[in-house]
């Protein structure tokens, strides 16, 4: 159990590895990374019961997660790697011709951590249901989390999935939308406006948690809560506030930095805001 000043240590080189990883090659998708990076950092430092060696595929006997906004995959790729599913230095391939750690992550290059290929938006909670109840046949006793973008949430195989997942009391399973106000295109709400989450989720008959995704005792918290109303006859969504480009001044506040590689200078001065904690690699 790493402490809350560990946990912000790892997310801050979190936040330094996919910049440089997003920088070398000059795409991926910093904003949203940036925003979920202290997220996905307590989920494998702190919450999940996983075992990255072997990494075996199966999942059986221990805790899941799904990336369904697949486009945060350079965060993904560095919590794993630091978590020890690969080597950091792998980190370095990110999105080159060939290599294991491709733009949106897929199966087909074997790498430990992921089971399921995700990017093309809206799959992710129909895939963490089915693994939910895979669980659940098996008596296996533990939990799948997944996580959405709130600009994901506008596709429909979503609300298919959320009906079928309280329908059938799939309650092994959380679920969090990184309500970041922000998608492609710019605020959630100009291009399809979602109303109010909470409301929706609690009339689709599912548990409904807020929480602040950038506040990492607060999200210690949050997710012991959630998991303490796991197998109680509903599933349970976390609407997480975060903001897009969290840790790097110019990146908050706007939707330009959802899918842009910031250049040299760009990436000298986001760096120097994120003090180097575990080494580069
Ligand atoms: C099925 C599908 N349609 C469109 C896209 C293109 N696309 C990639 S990211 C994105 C925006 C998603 O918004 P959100 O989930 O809020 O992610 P954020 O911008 O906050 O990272 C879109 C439309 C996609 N990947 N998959
Ligand atoms: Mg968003």
């Amino acid at each position: 159990m790493n402490s809350v000043s560990e946990l912000k240590d790892i997310a801050t080189q979190v936040r330094r590895d996919l910049l440089r990883m997003i920088h070398a090659v000059n795409s991926g998708h910093p904003g949203g990374s940036l925003g979920c990076a202290d997220f996905m950092t307590c989920l494998y430092f702190s919450i999940m019961e996983h075992h990255p060696q072997p990494f075996n595929m199966d999942g059986t006997g221990e805790d899941l997660f799904f990336l369904s906004n697949g486009h945060l995959s350079a965060a993904w790729y560095s919590v794993l790697a630091r978590s020890g599913y690969f080597d950091v230095s792998e980190l370095a391939t990110f999105r080159k011709l060939g290599a294991r750690l491709q733009g949106h992550p897929t199966t087909a290059e074997h790498i430990p951590g992921v089971r399921v290929a995700s990017g093309s938006l809206g799959q992710g909670m129909s895939v963490a249901i089915g693994a939910a109840k895979a669980k659940k046949l098996n008596s296996d006793d533990h939990i799948v989390y997944s996580l959405h973008g709130d600009g994901e949430l506008e596709e429909g195989q979503i609300w298919e999935a959320v009906m079928y997942a309280s329908a059938k009391k799939v309650d092994n399973l959380i679920s969090v939308v990184d309500c970041n106000g922000k998608q492609i295109d710019g605020p959630v709400d100009e291009v399809l406006y979602l109303g109010d989450l909470k409301a929706k989720f609690t009339a689709f008959g599912w548990k409904v948690f807020e929480m602040n995704g950038n506040d990492i005792a607060e999200i210690l918290d949050m997710m012991k809560i959630a998991k303490a109303n796991t197998f109680n006859g509903m599933p349970i969504v976390i609407l997480m506030k975060t903001e897009m480009g969290y840790g790097v001044d110019f990146m908050m506040g706007s939707h330009k930095w959802h899918g842009v590689a910031p250049n040299d200078e760009q990436l000298a001065n986001a760096l120097a805001q994120l003090p180097l904690t575990l080494g580069d690699y």
